[in-house]
Formats: structure tokens, sequence, C-alpha cells
């Protein structure tokens, strides 16, 4: 690997962040991480690592040195190859990325999707009937983070019910493959073939039901807003982002309740804490982790001269609890205001989805709240590994009925 010569004075570190122990618990690391330096450079990979809030947030503002085009993963799209066809919005710049962002951005504005409470909430009240029917113990990542959305999502989006089963393990792929090229690159590369044949059998034009996102994608093609070789992988962007992000998500605000018994007695004395309760999930435990940028030119970042061309990483995770921006970073708190955080991104590229994620949460927060007194871990928790995600493999839980 070609290494930069880091400016005299930048600290150097040896860590990976990549690996399964910061993977499985990032937050050791990522204090480090902020105690070292505003910018540090790492060895292992040849980057330029963020774990401020300030510069983070800075980062994620200034699109115009610091591109998406080149990959927004450790992958530089101008000396490499991209895996699969680049998103047209995750992983382009200014021009090209505007029309499909303003696509998006009028499908999945906070006032389009009002439409969907109504069905959602009766969706989310009958998951919930269902399963606190069967008893008061449970495993809530599939009975419930991943269930909610996916029995809401894809009706929205209007794909078939055959081909679904690839959501999941696709979005875990794509996320994954951001980071390094480890055992969980490889592992998921394996059914990569399959599963991007079953997505982009979803964006077809002729699967989708009518008057759903997907359709609608296709119709901005119509009116001339997009190309239509465009609606296929805009369709494709919001079936990726909008799934794994939004299931684990939930796990997190799942989990961060039931480890803060406090805190959802806060939310059953007022409901309308959820959306707030959501936000600062997405604070605490950032579903999206980290990612990356290019440098369009040489930039100096906190006495660290960044050359031209060069990848640089940002823990959105460790700028979201970082104590010079938070007070009390590390407590999940319904009293803090959590707006600013950059768990959703920030700047042009921030989450286009995220209207959808709170109503999602806030939907079945609030059904949840009508029916549970007290929600506790009951077992041992597992995590998912993931590059890019911080996730949950098994959350098992037990409640008590209203
Ligand atoms: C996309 C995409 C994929 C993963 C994440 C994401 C968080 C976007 O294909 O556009 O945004």
């Amino acid at each position: 690997m070609t290494s930069a010569v880091p400016t005299l004075g930048t600290p150097v570190s040896d860590a990976d962040p990549f690996c399964d122990d910061v993977l499985e618990d990032p937050l050791p690391f990522q204090a480090e991480l902020r105690a070292t330096g505003p910018v540090v450079y790492l060895n292992k990979y040849d980057v330029f690592a963020m774990g401020r809030f300030e510069e983070v947030q800075a980062a994620l503002t200034d699109w115009q040195s610091f591109q998406s085009a080149a990959g927004v993963g450790l992958s530089n799209f101008r000396k490499e190859k991209p895996w699969r066809p680049p998103s047209l919005l995750l992983e382009a710049d200014p021009p090209h990325h505007d029309a499909p962002r303003a696509v998006l951005a009028k499908l999945l504005g906070p006032r389009e999707i009002r439409r969907l409470s109504e069905a959602w909430t009766a969706d989310a009240e009958d998951l919930l009937d269902q399963l606190l029917a069967k008893g008061t113990e449970f495993e809530a990542v599939t009975n419930l983070a991943s269930a909610f959305p996916l029995r809401v999502f894809p009706n929205a989006v209007g794909i078939p019910g055959n081909g679904r089963d690839a959501l999941l393990p696709y979005g875990d792929h794509v996320f994954n493959a951001f980071g390094p090229a480890n055992e969980l690159v490889a592992k998921g590369a394996q059914r990569v073939a399959e599963l991007s044949a079953s997505m982009a059998a979803m964006c077809d034009r002729n699967v989708l039901t009518p008057g759903g996102f997907g359709a609608q994608i296709w119709e901005a093609a119509d009116r001339g807003d997009i190309t239509p070789a465009q609606a296929p992988l805009i369709v494709r962007s919001l079936l990726t982002a909008g799934v794994d992000t939004t299931v684990n998500g939930l796990a997190a605000v799942l989990y961060a309740f039931a480890v803060n018994p406090a805190q959802w007695s806060r939310l059953r004395e007022n409901p309308a804490l959820a959306r707030t309760a959501f936000d600062e999930a997405v604070r605490f435990e950032s579903p999206v982790q980290t990612f990356f940028r290019t440098t369009t030119r040489d930039i100096e970042v906190g006495g660290t001269l960044i050359p031209e061309g060069h990848k640089i990483l940002m823990f959105l995770g460790s700028a979201n609890r970082d104590p010079r921006r938070w007070e009390n970073p590390d407590q999940f708190d319904l009293t803090r205001d959590p707006s600013g955080h950059v768990g959703f991104g920030f700047g042009i590229h921030q989450c286009v989805g995220q209207h959808i994620a709170r109503l999602e949460a806030s939907i079945i927060l609030t059904a949840m709240a009508k029916r549970i007194t007290s929600i506790e871990i009951a077992g041992p928790t597992r995590r998912h590994l993931n590059n890019t995600l911080r996730a949950w493999e098994s959350l098992p839980v037990r409640i008590r009925r209203a």
C-alpha cells in the first residue's frame, strides 16, 4: 500500500477500526481516537480519520472539498472499479447528485408521507397484539425491529412478495463493502450475484405496484425529471438504504429503553416524546457508524495537511458521543435535544429517508407505549458485526403488558 507521509505532528494510529473487537464495542477505540487529535492518520489503511464532532460535521458540510463520487467506502473509485454500479445519490456529487436527490426528497418529504400513518399504525398495532398474545418474552430483533419495517416499507415502495428475503442480506453486504475487504466482506461475496439479481428484479418497472414510491420514481422519469436509466438505480437506493438502517435504528431504541427503564416511564407518561426518543437512539447508537469521503484538493484540518485524492474516514458514532459537543454523551436521555446529531449525516447527502425512519419509529413506539409498561433484557444479547452498521443479532426481552 502506498502511504501518504502525514504532516509532521499528525498523530498516527496502528489501530484497526474494522477488526472484530472494535466492531463488537467501538466506544473505547472512539474515545481514544477523539483524545488523540482532530485528525489521526490510520497506518493500516492509509486514511485520515476524524472522531470529533466539529471536524466530522465540517467535513460533511464541505462537499466541494470532500467528495462522494470516489466512493464513500475505503475503496477509491478513481483507482478501483466499484463492485456494483455506484449509487446515484450516495456515491455522486453535484451536479449529477441533484436530480435523483430532488426526486426522492419530494417523494419522501414530511408532508408527502403523512398519508402512510394510518395504515402503518394499524400494522403496528396488529403486529404488537399478535406478538403479545403469544407471551411476554420474545426475541426483539426478529419479531419487532425487523418485522415492522419489513411489513410496511416494501409495501410502500411497491415491491412484490417474492424477493423480499434479499433485502436484509443485500443491505448487510453493501454496508460491509464500505469497509476493507475483510472476512465480513468475503462471507457476503458468496451470495452477492444472487442477491444483486433479486434486487435488480425488484427495481423493474413492470413489477412495482402502482402508487408506491417505486412507481412514482418511474413516473419522475416519464416527466423527464430523471432519465429512464436512472430510475431503477434510485429504486435500488431506497431498498438498500431503507431497511437495515431502520431495523437497526429500531433495535437501538428498543435496547436503549430496555437498559434505561426510567426513560421508558418517561415515554409512557408523554408518548409525544417518541420522535425525540428515536433521534436520541440514533445519536446514542449511530446505526450507521462511519462513512468515507475523498479530498478534491490539499486541505488542512486541525493542523494536518491532507493531500488531494486521499480517503478520509468520518466516525459519525464517535462525533455523536463527543463530550465537546454533548453533555453526558453516554447517557440515553429523553430530556436532551438530540437534534444536530450526525447519525443521519449532515449537509447535501443527509439521509433523504429520515422522515420515513422517524415515522416508522414513532408509530411502533407509540403503539408499544400504549401496551407495554416495562421492557427488560431477558437473556444474553448478541451483536451482529458489520463494517459500517452498529447492529444487533439478538435481543431477548421480557415485557409487562399494560
Ligand atoms: C444507496 C445507499 C446504500 C447504502 C446506504 C445509503 C445511507 C445509500 O445505494 O444509495 O445511505
